[in-house]
């Protein structure tokens, strides 16, 4: 039974059973992104120190050498995940390639991979505006005891066994699902322990909130530049608030609370659109349908998408079942 303000620790043990392959493994793996989390958010924290403590690339006052915050993020997740033995290949924005993990005893026994965009939305660090973390996890499909191979990542993204993300925001929030729903932890900083505040997180149905970059209002398909005409035109609940942060996690954080729509359209710019499916759509798509929300290429549900390789872009629309509903009616009749 979850309850407000039990630490993320206790969920985690006490919702175990409720998985269906209960070895510990996965919740070991959801421990070890807490831990990263904490250590990342703690840097985060510091960024506007930077020019106290010194820039990228310069050598700080203890002599240790300064990292752009995304290399920082990357380093700290792979490294906390690798150090404990615990997934068997790691899949990030910031690296070309996957990274296979061997086992401790070199016998590849792990069962999970993890893809993981370590910092999302890293351009608002420099101007203090919330960024995120944003992961999500597989079973192989390659044999135990083999190195992973790239099958074991271009999984569809209704294979997912969890994905969550983290928010650095005004307060620090761990949001995951194991498929049983979508729940929130806040971070008590004093303590460094996670509580859970927003138990069983849904989408409304509707909202009133659209997120897209408008500036590429000429670039976009014409289904796209039709539905943000129908969220600004003046009828029944209409017209929509317009709220864009530019950061995914930011973005979908809001309009789950409070109800509404994020779209990054493909453009005449951005010819696949520019959001990543294995690493931003899949995990946002697996949270939002598991809050009763919606996730879309505009045709397509996202989750159902074949993906062909490790870094391919999608357009991605995803928010209110209602609201995501409607934009594809307009995608479809435009
Ligand atoms: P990033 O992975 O390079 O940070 O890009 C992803 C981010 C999303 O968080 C955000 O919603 C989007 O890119 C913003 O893009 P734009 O500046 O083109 O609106
Ligand atoms: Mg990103």
């Amino acid at each position: 039974m979850s309850r407000k303000n039990q630490t993320l620790g206790e969920f985690i043990i006490e919702n175990q059973s409720s998985f269906k392959y209960t070895s510990g493994e996965l919740s070991r793996l959801i421990n070890s992104i807490r831990l990263a989390a904490k250590v990342v958010n703690h840097e985060v924290n510091k960024a506007g120190l930077v020019d106290i403590i010194g820039t990228a690339g310069d050598t700080n006052i203890q002599g240790e050498d300064q990292q752009k915050l995304d290399v920082y993020a990357n380093d700290k997740f792979i490294q906390t995940m690798t150090k404990r033995n615990i997934v068997c290949g790691i899949a990030s924005e910031e690296e070309d390639d996957f990274i296979s993990i061997n086992s401790q005893d070199e016998n590849h026994q792990n069962k999970y991979v993890v893809l993981i965009d370590p910092l999302d939305g890293s351009s608002n660090i420099d101007v203090n505006v919330s960024v995120g973390t944003i992961f999500s996890i597989y079973r192989r499909v390659t044999p135990v005891g083999t190195p992973v191979t790239i099958d074991d990542f271009l999984q569809k993204g209704n294979q997912q066994v969890a994905a969550g993300y983290i928010v650095y925001g005004t307060s620090t929030m761990l949001v995951y699902t194991t498929g049983d729903g979508v729940n929130g932890f806040t971070l008590n900083p004093a303590i460094g322990s996670f509580y859970l505040s927003h138990p069983d997180m849904q989408f409304p149905e509707n909202g009133k909130i659209y997120s897209v970059n408008e500036g590429n209002y000429t670039h976009f398909p014409q289904g796209i530049k039709n539905y943000i005409k129908y969220c600004q035109m003046e009828e029944g609940d209409r017209p929509y608030t317009s709220r864009y942060i530019g950061s995914l996690v930011s973005d979908f954080h809001r309009n789950m609370i409070k109800g509404g729509i994020y779209l990054y359209p493909k453009s005449s710019v951005n010819s696949e659109g520019k959001l990543r499916l294995l690493y931003e759509c899949n995990p946002m798509a697996f949270l939002a349908e598991q809050a009763n929300g919606k996730a879309s290429d505009g045709f397509t549900r996202i989750l159902d998408i074949e993906p062909t390789e490790l870094h391919q872009r999608v357009p991605f629309i995803c928010g209110s079942k209602n609201m995501v509903d409607k934009a594809e009616e307009f995608m479809r009749n435009a």
